[in-house]
């Protein structure tokens, strides 16, 4: 396939979209080296011909002149006292890049200096293959990323149950007869933690076919509007809901984990631990009639199979962890996890292949933090403590941040601290494709190739797809700059002390040759005990990514393990088939994929137990309280905060409004259109009312991502669209303990006319 753009290029690729986690496969027709036209592959393996909005939008994004090319430097203000960046040529901004570093660690040791990933490090290829080696390079243990005001709790939950926080059942939404769907909105968000494009489609196909859809959640979502049922819940308040429906379940006899008793730890003790949350306490905290809760028990327990799936809802809030480990423990103790229509384990194509290994017991905390004393978890500290840790005087505190596709300005809670942090940093570097809200605080900026512009391999989402995938895209159009695999090497090598002239090759070179002495040395391996160089001389791969992704296929579970298996996976299999290839439905993995000390799933490994105990004692306080509360929303025309800039997707009637039921409308004297004054205890936005019943009484919403009106960025779609930053409002101090995770939704507010 051809990458080259001259004026006669015409043609027509496929390629699978990176923007958010449904990995859609598309159709691009170039006329005179353009984009003509973005539509969805209908032969995608996966995707069928779906494609939202957003995927069409590539071409725009492709051609922002906002989008930066070259590097630039930020020299001074302009008369406004905004930044003023200048471009400048790669070999200036690397220089900057290494004086700034050695500055830094000079002056004030490794450990003043952090790092954030942001959300799109998880979806691309060069983030996937080198992030790690750049962040070790670094040194510090300042690690921050999208993930503790994500998902966290997930990770933490999957830790302690399976013994590796990347072990998460997916609910497998092909087969199941009952989809308990909390606190997430697939129509809006087309999925996460669950890569299934089309999600819309399969659940309107799923019901066709005789399945039942629930929906839980405090607003009437577009989902909702698709499901059987929707249960609008009290926010915050999921984890007394699942507690009760499985204390129900194990009291009534209800309860059935069949096969599964062999290969879980802890049953015995459940029912006691659960016994504190009878339906009716929980219907009192959620809002929820006992009929309900009893109903939903009595329903997930009589069905053939069910899946229960919770996301940002379940996970953003105070409980995070303990609902997420709630919805897990109802899958095994009705016998739906690892079965068919239940919740299953991917097998992706870059698994690593090892034989039954003895697990290790999961543990957070082998260092904690300066400021809040706070656990790591997965190797990271909660992004709500990183303005504390910046702005916090003493031995180690933070000088210096690395950003890495993030807007934590605009995503992370205390949105105005966080900027201010950001401004007092003695030094900052982004990689980053705009200047926005907090890379305009970096000393200089370093440009990535565009979206089409790049190789692409999902390797983090096919790892939670509902089928077995395997689907590589070739860049669409030569780029002149570094790609990002190399300016992620040559990072890391200047962390190192190599110096801006280093040869980014060196870092390339090196990590396929360790994932491939891992391969040799491991035992289950496909290709234990084979000759490295050997295998090194048939790696193939224009790109440092694409020569360690092939390495990667070609010794995992499908791959061709370096010839023996001619039909096997690899990169150049992959190039041969561009609407992917479908490696087959989930099938099940216990206990084989198991890391626990006991190699079976421990129930009661974590902190469960005692995180009962205090959800117990939180009980007082969550039965009647009716403050008003925030929660978030998203919408499929936008991606967290960075979309923002791209007129197609912008345009239209406003979307950062705030949501009010009527009746809150009407008590608090707010009319449809009008301003509202939204207060926290950290912060104030005034933002347009939208007075709708989608929303329960009691709760209101505003989007995230949102809040374009500083001086100094460079997004001028953006700015004209600015709506406001509902992370001004949300409370660094709400935090689920467990896991570290901000608490987004179920923020204490107040809100009157402006
Ligand atoms: N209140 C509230 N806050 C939330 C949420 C919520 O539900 N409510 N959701 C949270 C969640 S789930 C997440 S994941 C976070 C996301 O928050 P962030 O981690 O800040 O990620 P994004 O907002 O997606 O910003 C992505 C950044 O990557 C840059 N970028 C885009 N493409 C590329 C590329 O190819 N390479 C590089 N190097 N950079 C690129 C963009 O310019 C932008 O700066 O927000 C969180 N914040
Ligand atoms: N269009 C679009 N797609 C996206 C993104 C985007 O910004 N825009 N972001 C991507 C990212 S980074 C992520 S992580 C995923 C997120 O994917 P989802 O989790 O599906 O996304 P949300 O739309 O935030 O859905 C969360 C739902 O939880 C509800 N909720 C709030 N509080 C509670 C509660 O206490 N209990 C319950 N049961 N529900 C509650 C909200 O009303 C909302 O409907 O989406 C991804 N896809
Ligand atoms: S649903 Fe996600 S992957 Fe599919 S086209 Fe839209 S943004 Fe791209
Ligand atoms: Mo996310």
């Amino acid at each position: 396939m051809s990458t080259m753009t001259t004026n006669s290029d015409d043609r027509t690729v496929f390629r699978t979209c990176p923007l958010c986690e449904a990995t859609c496969g598309l159709e691009i027709s170039i006329h005179d080296g353009k984009v003509a036209r973005i539509r969805g592959d209908r032969d995608d393996v996966f995707s069928s011909g779906f494609i939202c909005p957003k995927g069409s939008s590539l071409k725009q994004l492709h051609e922002d002149p906002d989008r930066l090319r070259l590097p630039v430097v930020r020299r001074g203000i302009d008369t406004e006292g905004a930044p003023r960046f200048v471009e400048v040529g790669w070999d200036e901004a690397w220089e900057v890049v290494d004086e700034k570093l050695s500055t830094v660690r000079e002056t004030h040791g490794g450990e003043a200096i952090g790092v954030y990933l942001g959300n799109p490090a998880a979806h691309l290829l060069s983030a996937s293959t080198h992030l790690r080696h750049l962040v070790r390079a670094l040194g510090g243990h300042n690690r921050y990323s999208a993930s503790t005001v994500d998902q966290m709790p997930r990770h933490v939950a999957s830790g302690y149950l399976y013994g590796g926080g990347l072990l998460i059942p997916i609910p497998d939404i092909e087969r199941t007869d009952l989809l308990v769907m909390l606190g997430a909105n697939p129509f809006e968000s087309n999925g996460s933690i669950c890569t299934a494009p089309g999600f819309p489609d399969r659940i309107d196909a799923m019901r066709e076919n005789g399945a039942r859809v629930i929906v839980v959640d405090p607003r009437r979502t577009k989902t909702a509007d698709h499901a059987d049922q929707h249960i609008a819940i009290r926010p915050g308040t999921d984890a007394v809901l699942l507690a009760a429906v499985a204390n129900h379940l194990l009291s009534e006899g209800l309860a059935d984990p069949g096969s599964l008793v062999g290969l879980v730890e802890g049953l015995d003790e459940l029912p006691a631990l659960l016994a504190p949350f009878t339906v009716e306490l929980a219907a009192a905290v959620t809002t929820l009639s006992v009929d309900t809760i009893r109903t939903l028990a009595e329903e997930i327990a009589s069905a053939d199979s069910a899946a229960i799936y919770g996301r940002i809802g379940t996970c953003t809030v105070e409980f995070g962890t303990l609902t997420t480990w709630l919805i897990d423990v109802l899958a095994v103790v009705t016998g739906n996890l690892d079965r068919p229509g239940g919740s299953m384990f991917t097998l992706p194509a870059s698994e690593r292949v090892r034989s039954s290994e003895e697990g290790k017991a999961y543990q957070v905390g082998r260092y904690r933090s300066r400021v809040n004393d706070r656990p790591e978890v997965q190797g990271e500290f909660p992004v709500a403590d990183l303005p504390d840790e910046i702005l916090t005087d003493g031995e180690g505190q933070l000088k210096m941040m690395i950003t890495f596709a993030g807007n934590p300005v605009l995503s992370c809670p205390d949105g105005r601290r966080m900027d201010e942090a950001f401004a007092a940093l003695d030094a900052m570097v982004a990689v980053d494709i705009y200047i926005n809200e907090t890379t305009r605080h970096a000393d200089v900026i370093l440009p990535p190739p565009g979206s089409l512009e790049k190789s692409h391999y999902d390797i983090a989402f096919y790892s939670f797809g509902v089928r077995n995938i395997s689907n590589y895209s070739p860049p669409v159009f030569e780029h002149e700059g570094p790609t990002e695999d190399d300016i992620l090497a040559k990072f890391t090598l200047i962390a190192m002390g190599a110096g801006p002239d280093a040869d980014p090759d060196v870092v390339h070179d090196q990590v396929v040759h360790g994932l491939l002495e891992a391969e040799v040395r491991s035992t289950g391996s496909p290709v234990n005990g084979r000759d490295i160089d050997e295998m090194i001389a048939m790696v193939q791969g224009d790109t440092g990514s694409d020569r360690i992704l092939d390495a990667l296929l070609r010794t995992g579970p499908y791959g061709d393990r370096f010839g023996v298996d001619p039909d096997g996976l690899s990169l150049s299999k992959l190039l041969d088939n561009p609407h992917g290839i479908d490696l087959g439905p989930l099938d099940a993995r216990l206990p084989g994929n198991l890391r626990t000390p006991s190699g079976k799933v421990e129930l009661l490994a974590g902190p469960f137990a005692d995180d009962l105990k205090r959800l117990e004692s939180r009980l007082r306080d969550l039965i009647d309280d009716d403050r008003l509360v925030l929660v978030g929303r998203r919408h499929v025309r936008s991606n967290n905060s960075w979309m923002h800039n791209l007129e197609v997707l912008v345009k239209g009637k406003p979307r950062c409004t705030l949501q009010v039921n009527p009746a809150d409308a009407d008590r608090l004297r707010l009319s449809d259109g009008s301003e509202a004054l939204v207060r926290s205890r950290v912060g104030s936005v005034t933002a347009p009312v939208e007075v709708t019943d989608v929303v329960m009484a009691g709760v209101v919403s505003l989007p995230h991502g949102w809040g374009h009106d500083f001086s100094g960025t460079r997004m001028a779609v953006a700015s004209r669209y600015a709506g406001v930053n509902t992370n001004v409002l949300t409370d660094p101090v709400l935090i689920d303990p467990l896991s570290g995770n901000a608490v987004l939704n179920s923020i204490p507010v107040e809100v009157q006319p402006a």
